[in-house]
């Protein structure tokens, strides 16, 4: 083993065992007692701010010096990237007359540079948000464009990474998989289920072996029908990791296997049946561990998955 490959497993083995406070694909700014993250690929306001409470943290927004230095100083790093300007969480969605932060901090005590239009004279019955341009400056616009954003997370006391690589204490260690687990209650469109695993650093779950499928079962179990936390029917399957994407009867899981090489291929009697005009093209898993080919958008409650030791998608095989 030459220096380079030493170093080449020292490095590896601080990536999956690294010590980092809060995610890895966060960075810590000591001047302003919090981790960032620059996401590139735009979104909408109301869509940004979601990402950001899905990972943790909030939208990011001025609230003092120290963080508006911390925020100019990683858009004028990105200069040379595709874009002129990101979101930050201030706008008057929730109080009408009001831009503030998602914190609450209002528009009127950050410490920060305001071009164009200034908040008193806005037209208070649309919608604003806040963006900061590469030249440093703020000012409020439309919140419908699709725009990089800026994630923040302030570091408390409190925060603790637990054994799933997480500070969301929802995900718990299986011994027998070694992957942690995390059940939605909130049910979501499959979609929306995906992004959210993704968002949280794991996938939605990938059942890989029938001992697996007992633990997602299991899971499942200790949430009964009357703790599902939606307006009406069904509280009986869950989403799970897999889905017909040509609408043509081949099931692939999320990391691109089919249902066999994943490990569980147990459809349910008479599944996938996909009920005529109800477009059953996503995977779905039900109490009694039969797979399910379910309707995208209708909402389902789901299970995350996640490696104990890094927030990139688990291995086919995990
Ligand atoms: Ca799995
Ligand atoms: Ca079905």
């Amino acid at each position: 083993m030459d220096a380079q490959q030493i170093f080449f497993v020292l490095f590896a083995s601080v990536v999956v065992h690294g010590s980092y406070d809060f995610r890895p694909d966060y960075e810590y700014h000591a001047s302003a007692g919090g981790w960032f993250k620059l996401h590139l690929v735009p979104a909408t306001w109301s869509d940004a701010r979601f990402i950001c409470d899905f990972e943790g943290a909030v939208l990011a927004s001025p609230i003092n010096v120290a963080v508006n230095n911390v925020m100019q100083s990683i858009v004028n790093m990105s200069d040379h990237l595709s874009f002129n300007e990101v979101y930050t969480g201030v706008s008057n969605e929730i109080v009408n007359s009001m831009c503030q932060s998602i914190e609450g901090v209002p528009l009127s005590a950050m410490p920060i540079p305001m071009k164009g239009i200034y908040y008193k004279q806005f037209d208070y019955s649309k919608q604003y948000c806040l963006r900061l341009g590469v030249q440093g400056l703020y000012y409020a616009d439309r919140c419908s464009e699709a725009l990089p954003y800026i994630c923040f997370k302030k570091k408390t006391a409190e925060l603790r990474v637990t054994e799933c690589g997480t500070i969301d204490t929802g995900y718990q260690l299986n011994a027998k998989t070694g992957h942690c687990y995390k059940f939605h209650e909130y049910a979501m469109s499959w979609s929306l289920a995906y992004l959210r695993c993704i968002a949280e650093g794991g996938q939605l779950v990938v059942i890989n072996s029938a001992e697996e499928a007992d633990v997602v079962k299991a899971l499942f179990a200790k949430y009964p029908a009357k703790s599902i936390k939606k307006g009406s029917e069904p509280v009986n399957v869950i989403f799970v990791g897999f889905r017909d994407l040509n609408q043509s009867n081949v099931w692939r899981t999320i990391n691109g296997q089919s249902l066999e090489e994943a490990g569980y291929a147990n459809w349910a009697a008479g599944e996938p049946n996909n009920v005529i005009n109800q477009k059953q093209y996503h995977g779905a898993m039900y109490r009694e561990g039969g797979l399910d080919d379910y309707n995208h958008d209708v909402p389902a409650p789901f299970i995350c998955e996640k490696h104990p030791h890094n927030i990139v998608p688990v291995p086919n095989n995990g």
